[in-house]
C-alpha cells in the first residue's frame, strides 16, 4: 500500500516536471507574430495587439510547452520574473530571445534584459540552450538599409558572444515575411531536444534516394520541419521557399472541410513537379506533411506506390516508439 502511494507520488512528480521553453524579449519584438506564423494564422498577424506582461503558455510542440513572456514596458512584471527566478526559470531547456532589429532605440534595452536573463541562469546553475533571433530582417528592405542592418546584426552578434561568455548560444535572422526563416529557426531549436530527430533524418535521406526525388521536406502541423534532404542547391531553394505556401494552400482546402487523406497537391513548374501530401499516422490526430520535388512525371499516383507506404510505416514506427 505504502509502496504504491510512493509510486504514485513519483509518477505525479515526473508528470509535473514539464520542460520549459521560454520565448522572451521586449514587448513588440515579434514573439506572438512568430508563433502565429508557425500556426499559419497570417490573417491575424496584422491584427495582433501587443499583450504586455502576461506570461502565457500558448504553444505546444513535440510535447513541450512554450511560454511567451514580454520583458520591458511594464517593469513590475520583469521584476517578478527576475525576483522569483526559481519559479520562472527552473527547468528551462531552451530560451529563445527575440530582438527587433528595426527598433534601433530599444536595442540597448533589449540587450540589457538578455544579459539579466543569462545572469539568472548562471545564478541557478542551469545551462539552457539560448537562441537569439534577430527578428524583422525583412526580405524587401531597401538595399542600403539591408546592408546597414546586416552589419548591425554582425556587430550585435559579436557583442553578445563577448558579453555573455556562454557556450550554448545560437543565432538566427528571421522575418514573418519570409516564413521559412521562422520554420527553420524554430525547427533547429526544437529538434535539438528531440531524441528521435537523427533517426528521422536518416530515414528521410534514405527515402529521398529510393524514390529518386530532387528533394523532400517533412513538417508537422505547426510548421516544424522534422527533416529534409536535397539533391542540390537549386532543389533546396525551390523547396524551402515554397513549403510555407503549400501548407497555407492546404489549409484552405482543410478549412473547406474537404476530405483529402488520399489527396495530393501537384504543381508543375520549371519542368519539375512539386508534390505535397498530408501524411496521416496511426494514433496521431494531426497530420504531418510532405513536400517532394521530382524531375519526372509522377502521373499523379506518386504517393500511392509501395515505397511511399513503406516510408509512412517507418515514419510512424519512429514517432510512436
Ligand atoms: N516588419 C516586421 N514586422 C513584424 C515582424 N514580426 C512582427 N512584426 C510586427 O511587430 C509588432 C509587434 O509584434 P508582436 O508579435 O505583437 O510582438 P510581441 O509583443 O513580442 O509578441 C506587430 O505590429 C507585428 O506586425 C517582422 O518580421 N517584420
Ligand atoms: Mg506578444
Amino acid at each position: 500500500m505504502e509502496d504504491s502511494l510512493i509510486f504514485h507520488e513519483k509518477e505525479k512528480e515526473a508528470k509535473e516536471k514539464t520542460y520549459k521553453i521560454l520565448f522572451t524579449g521586449l514587448d513588440g519584438a515579434g514573439k506572438t507574430s512568430i508563433i502565429s506564423a508557425l500556426h499559419r494564422e497570417f490573417s491575424q498577424i496584422a491584427l495582433i495587439e501587443p499583450t504586455r506582461g502576461a506570461q502565457r503558455s500558448n504553444f505546444k510542440l513535440l510535447g513541450r510547452e512554450i511560454s511567451e513572456w514580454d520583458l520591458g514596458g511594464q517593469k513590475r512584471y520583469l521584476i517578478s520574473y527576475l525576483n522569483n527566478p526559481n519559479k520562472y526559470f527552473d527547468g528551462t531547456e531552451v530560451a529563445i530571445y527575440v530582438i527587433d532589429i528595426l527598433d534601433g532605440p530599444r536595442i540597448k534595452e533589449s540587450l540589457n534584459y538578455l544579459y539579466d536573463v543569462v545572469d539568472k541562469f548562471k545564478e541557478l546553475k542551469i545551462e539552457p540552450q539560448i537562441v537569439i533571433l534577430f527578428h524583422k530582417f525583412d526580405p524587401k528592405l531597401i538595399h542600403n538599409v539591408e546592408k546597414q542592418i546586416k552589419s548591425e546584426i554582425l556587430a550585435l552578434n559579436k557583442e553578445i558572444i563577448k558579453k555573455v561568455d556562454y557556450e550554448k548560444l545560437q543565432f538566427f535572422t528571421t522575418s514573418i515575411y519570409n516564413p521559412y526563416t521562422i520554420m527553420n529557426a524554430m525547427s533547429k531549436v526544437l529538434l535539438t531536444l528531440y531524441p528521435k530527430a537523427e533517426l528521422l533524418q536518416k530515414t528521410i535521406n534514405e527515402f529521398t534516394r529510393k524514390l529518386d526525388c530532387e528533394g523532400l521536406i517533412i513538417t508537422d502541423n505547426n510548421s516544424i520541419i522534422l527533416g529534409s534532404c536535397f539533391k542540390d542547391d537549386e532543389s533546396k531553394k525551390l523547396l524551402r521557399s515554397t513549403i510555407a505556401y503549400f501548407l497555407t494552400l492546404n489549409d484552405v482546402f482543410e478549412d473547406m472541410g474537404i476530405e483529402q487523406q488520399e489527396d495530393q497537391i501537384v504543381v508543375r513548374k520549371m519542368g519539375k513537379y512539386f508534390l505535397f501530401k498530408p501524411v496521416t499516422l496511426k494514433k496521431t490526430p494531426l497530420p504531418y506533411y510532405m513536400l517532394a520535388l521530382k524531375s519526372r512525371d509522377p502521373l499523379g499516383l506518386y504517393f500511392m506506390n509501395k515505397d511511399f507506404n513503406a516510408f509512412v510505416n517507418m515514419f510512424n514506427d519512429i514517432l510512436m516508439s
